[in-house]
């Protein structure tokens, strides 16, 4: 079973990464992990900050010559903002009172952690709760997504919407739909969104979400949006029905929504099939080209908490950033009156990272249930299993599933 760990705060010294139970012999460069790393800190909207990051990982361990060498796996990624931090973010010196901070801001995680974790200063809230944490993730991420392509299996991503600004063409509907996507289609995917600021997949529908961002900017707002997830070159047969721990679904449904700020995840088009006749919505099994394949895809490519072979296509929904610079309603926890909440530096739509987040934490657990499956203590022995089971797959196929 692979898992990770993740430490640091927003504006301390560096994030830390420590990745385990991948096979040996995984090819993975620090290059590649820097170019994940890129992704997710692009977008239109995002805080000044990210003029002042800019990540890349030092590999302290688990890799050598390019390789993984089945040993942990540990990254640290600088946070450069930390200079101007030191300060505020001391491990050892008394705290300042006139730093402490008191007044919560609505719909951030201030007020919650300030009361849980007994403190008298948010600060210690806002550090961990904030989203610089996900670029540790993405870098865990992409070693799950390294592995994965070398099966063939890519993970994507684009944005539908932000701030309720939808494209005239549903590509999400036509997703669902497409019969003709390849094992690479997921890398496309988000090639072609990683060309727009805003990851979206054409030029009029970025235009009127920049408007909407600016207007946003202008009024000292925030704002959400959706975005869809796509991995193609999926195998039949990851996760179980067995338990309910087993199921692909619950697992993909968790992890997106650690994600922070994700409020709704579906898989396929999970609500909206809530509003149709079963047979409008059941995926038609037939055969072709000696696979078993579907005439649609609404289920997302998973029943039954198994994957189909299908590509495993997820949407959710990002609520907006909620630190405004336009002011609500807050109590200030010192003197426990009402006062208008305060501001600090932040982005305006964070949707496009999001996006690039969210890939990285269905590649992991992609690779979970891949290695769940195929098991193998070096990458040799993971392909001999997934070979072995691919071959009997479409043997029992060939000849009848008859005994
Ligand atoms: C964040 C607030 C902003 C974002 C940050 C997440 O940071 P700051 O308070 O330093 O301006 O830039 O995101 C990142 C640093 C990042 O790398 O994604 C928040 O409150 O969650």
């Amino acid at each position: 079973m692979i898992r990770f760990l993740t430490a640091g705060e927003s504006h301390g010294k560096a994030l830390v990464t420590i990745v385990e139970g991948f096979p040996s012999n995984i090819p993975i460069s620090k290059t590649y992990i820097d170019h994940q790393l890129k992704r997710r800190q692009e977008g239109y909207g995002r805080s000044a900050r990210m003029k002042i990051e800019s990540d890349s990982v030092q590999i302290l361990s688990g890799i050598r010559f390019g390789k993984t060498i089945g040993s942990p796996i540990s990254f640290l990624i600088e946070n450069k903002d930390w200079v101007n931090w030191q300060e505020i973010m001391n491990a050892e010196k008394k705290s300042f009172s006139q730093n402490k901070i008191s007044v919560p801001r609505p719909g951030h995680a201030d007020l919650v952690g300030t009361t849980k974790y007994n403190f008298d200063d948010s600060r210690n809230s806002i550090e961990r709760s904030s989203a610089r944490e996900t670029a540790a993730r993405v870098a865990a991420g992409t070693v799950a997504r390294k592995f994965l392509e070398g099966f063939g299996i890519f993970v994507g991503s684009f944005v539908e919407s932000i701030g309720g600004i939808y494209s005239d063409t549903d590509y999400f509907v036509q997703l669902l739909n497409n019969k003709s996507l390849t094992k690479k289609s997921g890398q496309d995917i988000s090639i072609n969104a990683d060309k727009s600021s805003v990851r979206v997949l054409n030029n009029t529908h970025e235009k009127k979400i920049i408007s909407k961002i600016k207007s946003a900017k202008k009024s000292g707002d925030t704002l959400g949006g959706t975005f869809v997830l796509v991995a193609t070159g999926v195998p039949v047969g990851l996760g179980s029905f067995m338990h309910y721990d087993r199921k692909l679904n619950s697992d993909i449904a968790g992890e997106i929504m650690s994600v922070n700020a994700v409020k709704g995840v579906e898989i396929g088009d999970g609500f909206k099939t809530a509003e149709e006749f079963g047979s409008n919505v059941h995926d038609e099994t037939v055969l072709e080209q000696n696979k078993f394949s579907r005439r649609t895809n609404h289920s997302g490519g998973i029943e039954g908490g198994i994957t189909t072979g299908l590509p495993v296509i997820v949407r959710a929904a990002m609520k907006p950033i909620s630190t405004l610079s336009k002011p609500l309603n807050s109590v200030d926890l010192s003197s426990m009156k009402k006062v208008s909440s305060r501001y600090e530096r932040s982005d305006f739509t964070a949707v496009p990272s999001c996006a690039v987040i969210a890939e990285s934490m269905l590649a992991w657990v992609l690779a979970k249930h891949f290695l769940i499956k195929f098991g193998g203590d070096s990458i040799e022995e993971t392909k001999d299993n997934y070979n072995s089971f691919t071959r009997k797959y479409y043997q029992r196929i060939k000849k009848g599933f008859k005994k």
